[in-house]
């Protein structure tokens, strides 16, 4: 789509420090990490939020979170843990209107978040 940062990192025309990547979703460091680990798990394709999720997206959606599993078992987080992020909206903290969830780790997470 155009005008979104995501699908410009997508394509390779903004550049985006990249640590996976298949037919289906990219992953990247976030430019602005709030944890020690910070990493965006970003369908290829286009939808702003789970509000504009159509069937076809369930499929991506369950990958882009085996793949977070597996990007933290890599990174030895199977034991202590980590957390799934994904906002809908303003109200929410969404800022970027492509789908993708954070990945975040290596500090004490608190809960509720702000
Ligand atoms: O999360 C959007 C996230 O996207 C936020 O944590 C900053 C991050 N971001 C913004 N621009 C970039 C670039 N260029 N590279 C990597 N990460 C970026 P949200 O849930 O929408 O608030």
């Amino acid at each position: 789509m155009e005008n979104c940062l995501f699908c410009k990192i997508i394509a390779g025309e903004i550049p985006a420090k990249k640590v996976y990547e298949d037919d289906l979703m990219v992953a990247i460091e976030d430019i602005a990490p709030k944890a020690p680990l910070h990493l965006l798990l970003i369908p290829k394709r286009h939808f702003s939020n789970c509000l504009d999720m159509a069937e076809q997206d369930e499929t991506t959606v369950g990958h882009l979170f085996r793949v977070a599993g597996q990007l933290a078992t890599e990174r030895g987080l199977s034991e202590g843990g980590f957390r799934l992020v994904q906002n809908n909206g303003a109200d929410a903290g969404q800022t970027v209107f492509h789908l993708h969830i954070h990945l975040l780790a290596g500090r004490e997470l608190q809960w509720p978040p702000g």
